[in-house]
């Protein structure tokens, strides 16, 4: 239409769209005009809710202006993109982020507070957008802000669920959940697409026939099909016009096919039908490290990796280019297996669709895909079975086998005769059913896989991918050590801290160039300076210790140690231990003269984490911590010198206080059981120590801060395999220690002690899987080591400076640059400012 215009039409449009100023006036006025016309309220007869709203829609106007120059400027050109396929984007709030990012806030702050509000009440009043379970979901978030922040042209590609992470509350002690309805108000932070509406097929059957050249064709013809629905997500960088894209699918009901389905003529069965296809994208599935093995989320994975490689292929057909130049304009990056059936999924739109020959297509999927393994857990890899492939996905169910039959004949060739081998590398697990091992089929169709630690990635390739690293030879298996934003997890959630580090280094820069950091090394002998840092951490703690009043009614210190575990409720993360020591360490003072107590450091040690619904155990643990806080925190004898705490709903928001907060974190899994671990970057960047087993990201902390700013202790990843198989054929005797400890949860200290037996039994019966036993010596010994530091306070101080001072490999900045040079091959991509943004 553009080129039909007369010239001053086009010049009307182009003068009409350039960007707004953004003056106090100009950003009030906006503000203003959302209130009295899209919300349609009194111009001042408001709350800080409808002030957020309109807060957030005069944001969310300037973000998509330059989402859409973006967008656009990156259509024109066409370069390679990376798309980041993940199940969850665990991405909070997203207002003060936009905001920082584009450079807003202190505008947007003076704004409304000449219009009566507090910026800080107005962010509080927008919901966490928690459409993930833990590190796995963050990580992505935090991936989507780097991408964003170094110009890459990147998008993610998830689902829109109708219920995030469920809500805890904690009745009587013990987790309860409650849905998550997050879209309960409009979420000014989606773009909904509804023009772009993808087909979606499920079940029926394979169609085979020959073609004219007597080639055999496979048709699949399914039975049911549901619509995917784009929404989408922008991603502002930090200091750059650069906003990328997150899309999101939700599932809708087709109108033409179910019209002619088997349901004809049975009206309720057809509304059920269509109520069943909003179904898949209505709930996040809580688990975290655990497999469920559900239908239903076997349609999700389907739906969205269906849609997302449908929406990239017609991308990439609008440049009219050959197929094998697919991979030189498209990588896909698999966020563990959960979108494994993308590599089906593409294979089959080749083979069928486009009508490319087997080895052809097979070669493009392999270039194309790079897949992240994020556990060695055995209970958390996932596994489809047969039968319900088939009968969900049959045409997908054949070309896995075709894969694992050309597959294992490769292996034959150069290992002949070693069924053993190709049993153990099989696709296909021979149990009853069989089932579809999704890690080997990731590993089979991508042309990298890393792990997220180098500890992790060198357990994979020994462990659970060995046999594969003597096929592919080792260049196919590496690390990336993950990473976390700088931008939240510093500069929005430790705003005075990020002032003092401005300050101090002379600007900015080390917010987009974390290694600057380093810096802050000179200043550890600055006594002024050391005056500046501590009084910070300890505002930030009394404004946890006021978070902690308000959520859990306990009257805390900010002048204890404060002690943090926040993490999902996992046996491997060792919860359970830490609410031992703290029962060990609490008999103990109650065993204190008053003159010992004297010599006693004050603690206040802080929980927070979900369990997923059904993982009995770990609800277990939420329920003793609880338990032991309930007598701990009313023992006269004890009073400041100890006091337990269960933040219940932890989640990234609330992460934003308790982070830096701390003076002490916890990150105890037994060795080469936590991947990597992400909150321990955190923590520790945040200035907070930390108490750590050498395990996942632990170990390269201690390598980055040296050995003196970090408490280790534990067994080593090498010992576990016969540690354990001590512990279970030898009567390896408990620490007399944690004896005593059982001994008084089981004399009914806290509450009924038979609640507690079968959490006790793991460590008897079940044979202390996680070496809780053999561990709990050195733990009690870096828990004084611990004390003693904190009591040299200027000392402590110094390590906590250098503590963030040598964070700076740690920004996922680094992380994404490793993945963009020698994964995806792609360049940033810096937009234009032309004055639309
Ligand atoms: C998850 O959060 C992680 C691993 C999973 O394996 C699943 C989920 Cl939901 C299937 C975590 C790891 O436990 C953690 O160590 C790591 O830091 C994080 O992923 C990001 O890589």
């Amino acid at each position: 239409e553009k080129a039909k215009w007369p010239k001053s039409t086009v010049q009307l449009w182009e003068k009409l769209s350039k960007k707004e100023a953004n003056d106090i006036e100009t950003i009030q006025k906006s503000i203003v005009h959302h209130v009295t016309t899209t919300l349609a309220r009194a111009a001042y007869n408001m709350d800080n809710f409808t002030a957020y709203q309109a807060v957030a829609l005069s944001t969310r106007d300037r973000l998509i202006s330059r989402w859409n120059e973006t967008q656009g400027q990156l259509s024109k050109a066409d370069p390679k993109r990376v798309y980041y396929l993940s199940l969850e984007f665990l991405l909070g709030r997203s207002m003060d982020n936009a905001l920082l990012n584009m450079g807003l806030k202190d505008t947007y702050g003076k704004s409304i507070e000449q219009l009566g509000f507090r910026m800080e009440d107005v962010i509080e009043s927008e919901v966490d957008a928690a459409l993930g379970n833990g590190g796995l979901g963050r990580l992505a978030a935090c991936y989507m802000d780097s991408l964003a922040t170094l110009d890459y042209p990147a998008w993610g590609y998830g689902l829109r669920y109708t219920y995030g992470i469920f809500q805890q509350r904690i009745v009587d002690g013990y987790q309860t959940e409650y849905p998550d309805y997050w879209l309960n108000f409009d979420n000014p932070w989606e773009l909904p697409r509804l023009d772009i509406s993808i087909q979606i097929g499920f079940g029926g059957h394979v169609q085979t026939t020959q073609d004219e050249y007597g080639v055999t064709r496979h048709n699949w013809i399914p039975a049911s099909s549901v619509q995917a629905i784009a929404y989408d997500v922008p991603i502002p960088g930090y200091d750059t016009g650069n906003c990328n894209n997150i899309r999101l699918w939700r599932s809708k009901p087709t109108r033409v096919f179910d019209l002619t389905s088997f349901n004809e003529g049975n009206y309720e069965k057809s509304v059920e039908d269509a109520t069943n296809a909003e179904k898949i994208t209505s709930v996040l599935y809580p688990n975290d490290n655990t497999m469920a093995g559900k239908e239903l989320r076997l349609k999700q994975q389907y739906f969205w990796t269906a849609a997302s490689l449908h929406d990239i292929v017609r991308r990439f057909k609008k440049s009219a280019r050959e197929w094998t130049d697919f991979p030189d304009q498209v990588a896909i990056q698999l966020n563990d297996t959960h979108p494994t059936m993308a590599i089906v999924e593409l294979q089959r739109l080749l083979v069928d669709e486009e009508m490319l020959s087997w080895d052809d297509a097979w070669d493009i999927v392999t270039k194309t895909f790079a897949f992240t393994n994020h556990t060695v857990l055995p209970e958390a890899m996932e596994k489809w079975s047969v039968p319900m492939m088939e009968y969900l996905l049959p045409r997908h169910l054949q070309i896995i086998f075709d894969i694992n039959l050309f597959f294992l004949q490769k292996v034959e060739m150069k290992f002949p005769n070693d069924r053993g081998l190709l049993n153990r590398m099989s696709i296909i697990e021979e149990a009853q059913p069989q089932q579809i091992r999704m890690a080997h089929l990731a590993v089979v169709g991508s042309h990298k896989v890393n792990g997220v630690a180098a500890l992790h990635s060198n357990l994979i390739k020994t462990t659970i991918f060995k046999d594969f690293v003597a096929y592919y030879g080792e260049e196919k298996f590496v690390n990336r050590t993950n990473g976390i934003t700088p931008r939240r997890w510093l500069h929005q959630a430790n705003p005075q801290l990020s002032a003092l580090i401005t300050e101090t280094l002379g600007s900015q820069k080390w917010l987009k160039e974390l290694t600057l950091l380093k810096g802050l090394n000179n200043k550890v002998d600055d006594p002024e300076f050391r005056k500046k840092w501590v009084a910070i951490k300890r505002a930030n703690k009394v404004r946890l210790a006021e978070l902690i009043k308000t959520r859990c009614n306990v009257t805390v210190s900010p002048d204890a140690l404060f002690d943090v575990q926040v993490k999902r409720i996992h046996e491997y993360k060792r919860q359970f231990m830490n609410i031992l020591y703290v029962i060990y360490r609490y008999r103990f003072i109650k065993s204190m003269t008053p003159s010992q107590k004297a010599g006693v450091q004050p603690r206040v040690v802080i929980f927070g984490g979900k369990a997923a619904p059904g993982y009995y155990i770990a609800k277990l643990v939420i329920k003793l911590i609880n338990g032991v806080a309930k007598v701990v925190n009313q023992d006269p004898a004890v009073g400041d010198l100890l006091k337990v705490v269960f933040i219940p709903d932890y989640n990234v928001s609330v992460a934003e206080v308790i982070v830096p907060a701390s003076d002490i974190s916890q990150h105890i899994s037994t060795a080469g059981t936590e991947a990597s671990g992400t909150s321990n970057m955190k923590f520790v960047l945040n200035g907070g120590l930390i108490i750590g087993t050498l395990d996942g990201a632990n170990i390269e902390i201690l390598e980055e801060i040296g050995e003196d700013n970090i408490f280790i202790f534990g067994c080593l990843a090498h010992d576990v395999e016969d540690l354990r198989h001590a512990q279970r054929y030898r009567n390896v005797p408990m620490n007399p220690a944690l004896q005593g400890v059982i001994s008084a949860i089981e004399k009914g200290t806290f509450e009924d002690p038979k609640v507690f037996q079968p959490l006790i039994s793991t460590l008897t019966v079940g044979k202390d899987f996680y070496l809780i036993s053999y561990d709990f010596a050195s733990y009690i010994a870096a828990n004084q080591q611990v004390d003693a530091a904190y009591k040299n306070q200027e000392e402590w101080i110094k390590k906590s400076i250098r503590c963030t001072a040598n964070m700076g490999k740690f920004s996922s900045d680094r992380s994404v640059k490793e993945y963009a040079d020698e994964i995806w091959d792609i360049k940033p991509h810096p937009v234009v400012d032309e004055g639309y943004m």
